[in-house]
């Protein structure tokens, strides 16, 4: 088998990756992963995973391979360290040393308890050629939201709001049209963003004064689970997020029984309500949360450091007076990533 240099491996690497993220949308609570399997410097198998449940990405890179007696003389690449656990599929590190595939070359390692490392030792006991690492923090922040499940027991935040050259997020107003400091590809971009979150929140004045529906509109994709912050249920019952056309969680002090697809859930507001409101989040599975306002609640996600990353619309209007933009600590950083939107957003990631 001829040696492959580190330009080849993170070729090869880059393209699991580029797969892998076609599993957006549908992997979670999975991770999402790309495989390629390579024979003499030819690419002859691909495969990533597709949905949660579903077969892993080495096992569709290997069900594409046509002729199968190559894999005994091939490197399988695979983004995410292969599993070794029984779950709702068998591992893929069993298969991988059924298949007699002599050299695994990972990007990262798993952080699920189940496997962390255990998919490696496996190949490693099986007499295989493993290298770990290629394009690891690639890998790894391709796996952000998985990894922040999985080590810190919470869903990966998203924060995401507009402001206007001044810093206002809004005018003060008391019911009426809310201002629209966006442009419409931002906004085009928001429904995007949606799209690839678990679960959506707003708080109370947001849920009233705009009376968003919190649905996918402007991009293809599933609707997020709709979360509201409504501590004594008095937001009015005809707003769109109660239409009960998407699952919606209403966190509330009160107790309140169940209505179609609207789920009331109980907790304390004088003790760290987030805290709970994450807790819960994290028993439902729910992987990724996008807050999408309004000020207050932004910033105490802020001030409790239960964030992860934020798209921040600078919009060049003035507004001169209104409701006061959430503001940063300073434990952000800016990021090369997300090259595009870049162009309309300040993205920035906790640090
Ligand atoms: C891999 N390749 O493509 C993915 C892996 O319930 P299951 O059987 O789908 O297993 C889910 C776990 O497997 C998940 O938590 C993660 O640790 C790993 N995901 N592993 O070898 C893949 N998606
Ligand atoms: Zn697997």
């Amino acid at each position: 088998m001829a040696k492959s240099t580190k330009m080849e491996e993170e070729k090869y690497m880059r393209r699991c990756i580029e797969l892998a993220k076609n599993g957006l949308c549908n992997v979670p609570p999975n991770p999402m992963v790309g495989a390629v399997i390579v024979c003499n410097g030819r690419i002859i198998g691909e495969g990533y995973h597709i949905r949660c449940g579903e077969a892993h990405a080495e096992v569709n890179a290997i069900r594409s391979v046509k002729d199968e007696s190559l894999l005994k003389h091939s490197t399988i690449y695979v983004s995410l360290e292969p599993c070794s656990h029984y779950g709702k599929t068998p591992p893929c590190a069993d298969l991988i040393i059924e298949k007699q595939i002599p050299r695994i070359v990972i990007g990262c390692q798993d952080p699920f308890s189940e496997v962390a490392g255990r998919g490696i030792q496996k190949l490693l006991d099986a007499g295989r050629e493993v290298t770990v690492g290629i394009l690891e923090e690639e890998c790894q922040s391709l796996i952000r939201r998985f990894i922040t499940f999985n080590t810190l027991h919470r869903p990966f935040i998203t924060l995401k709001w507009a402001e206007s050259a001044d810093h206002f997020i809004d005018i003060e107003r008391t019911g009426g049209m809310p201002v629209i400091l966006s442009s419409p590809l931002t906004s085009m971009l928001v429904h995007k963003k949606r799209a690839e979150a678990d679960a959506i929140m707003v708080g109370r004045r947001t849920a009233l004064l705009d009376n968003p529906s919190l649905t996918v509109r402007n991009w293809y994709g599933h609707h997020p689970i709709r979360i509201v912050l409504d501590r004594t249920l008095s937001l009015p019952n005809d707003l769109q997020i109660f239409d009960g056309n998407v699952p919606t969680l209403v966190f509330t002090e009160k107790k309140q029984p169940e209505r179609t697809n609207i789920t009331y859930i109980s907790i304390d507001f004088n003790h760290n309500p987030l805290e709970q409101i994450m807790e819960v989040l994290y028993q439902r599975k729910i992987q990724s949360l996008l807050v999408e306002g309004g000020s207050q609640l932004l910033q105490s996600f802020i001030d409790n450091e239960l964030w992860d990353e934020a798209y921040i619309e600078k919009c060049p209007s003035w507004l001169h007076s209104g409701v006061k933009a959430p503001q940063m600590n300073d434990n952000y950083s800016y990021s090369i990533e997300e090259h595009f939107e870049r162009q309309f957003w300040h993205y920035v990631h906790r640090i």
